[in-house]
């Protein structure tokens, strides 16, 4: 790998794109390019194709993985204040960035519908099947909701949300999915976000927060290492379908779930260590020049960032992307953060 630049390797993977890919091929290309760094590293977004959303799934449902829970609770406590706040008497539509199955979604939808009857739901996600089986549970769950499904990766793609005649769109971005991304990428998205908005509709983003005196670092670190190993898994099951979509050839077993806290950048990083020297390829295109993958005992992929926020950088970051906030509601441990903000 060393000796190839890196418009071969682009143009060598647009050869392997055109014959593996069923997806475009600038989402699989980012990935491998990522290999192909002297800090090998691959984009958060490649961990749910279908086994990955299910893992995911389950994740939440983990005694270890606070995030959920603590956020589904603060939906539940304060989801007519927060649509309240963010309607301003007029009817509200809304839309959601990495819905994914939309579980806790739900409960804002549902008080919506209290509020003002009929809803527009837009689930805006990368996987088909979370797409699906929101649609599904909020069809048969919480009638009155329109459920307009969008397949994008808000990443990479335009973000286009669904305007309706007379109605104020409230985006959701919750999760703390925000938390995949470096500051400037945070921004970035916000941004472009900011710019499908209208002046004063709102934007409610889901942020974990930064340990503390209450929250500690080792809570931190099992809900990122859980007892069961369904994180290991979720990991590395992106090896599984890189060997699937692009035809690499992945052992996992010889990779390890690992993760650090990096103080610095107040982040849970996820990566998968080599446990032994060894060649991964990606394989020939036309041009029949193979792509080798080099690892060193010990050397990892960094596979994903987590950032733990604090109030500062919340404030800084909207105020970077063109929002105010309008309120931030935590729960009593200060482990988790919705706040609601406005389009400037
Ligand atoms: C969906 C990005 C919020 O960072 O906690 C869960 C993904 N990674 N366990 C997170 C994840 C490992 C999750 N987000």
């Amino acid at each position: 790998m060393e000796l190839v630049t890196e418009t071969q390797v682009r143009g060598k993977l647009s050869e392997v794109s055109k014959r593996f890919l069923a997806r475009p091929e600038r989402e699989l290309t980012e990935a491998v390019l990522g290999l192909s760094a002297t800090r090998k590293s691959l984009p958060a977004w490649l961990f749910y194709d279908a086994t990955g959303s299910a893992l995911f799934e389950q994740i939440t449902e983990l005694p270890e993985y606070y995030l959920t829970r603590t956020e589904r609770a603060l939906l539940t406590s304060y989801s007519d204040e927060i649509l309240e706040l963010a309607s301003a008497g007029k009817s509200l539509s809304m839309s959601e960035l990495g819905s994914g199955t939309a579980a806790k979604t739900g409960i804002l939808l549902q008080a919506a519908v209290r509020r003002q009857g009929l809803v527009f739901y837009q689930p805006i996600d990368v996987s088909k099947v979370s797409l699906d089986t929101a649609r599904e549970y909020i069809n048969q769950r919480i009638p009155g909701v329109t459920v307009l499904p969008q397949l994008s990766n808000y990443v990479i793609e335009p973000i286009q949300l669904e305007r309706h005649a007379g109605k104020k769109a409230l985006v959701l971005y919750i999760g703390s999915s925000i938390g995949n991304f470096l500051k400037g990428e945070r921004i970035r998205i916000l941004r472009r976000l900011r710019d499908a908005m209208e002046p004063e509709e709102g934007l409610l983003l889901g942020t974990d927060l930064a340990p503390s005196q209450h929250k500690s670092l080792y809570a931190l670190f099992a809900a990122y290492d859980d007892s069961q190993g369904v994180t290991a898994k979720f990991n590395l099951n992106v090896l599984t379908r890189l060997n699937r979509e692009v035809g690499m050839n992945f052992n996992p077993n010889l990779f390890r779930h690992l993760i650090r806290w990096n103080a610095v950048e107040s982040r849970i990083e996820m990566h998968l260590e080599s446990i032994v020297r060894q060649e991964v390829m990606v394989p020939a295109g036309l041009d029949a020049m193979e792509l080798r993958i080099r690892f060193g005992k010990g050397e990892t992929i960094h596979t994903e960032n987590s950032y733990k926020f604090n109030t500062g950088m919340i404030d800084e970051m909207f105020t970077a992307a063109g929002f105010s906030v309008t309120k931030v509601w935590t729960d009593p441990l200060q482990t988790f953060a919705l706040t609601l903000a406005a389009a400037r």
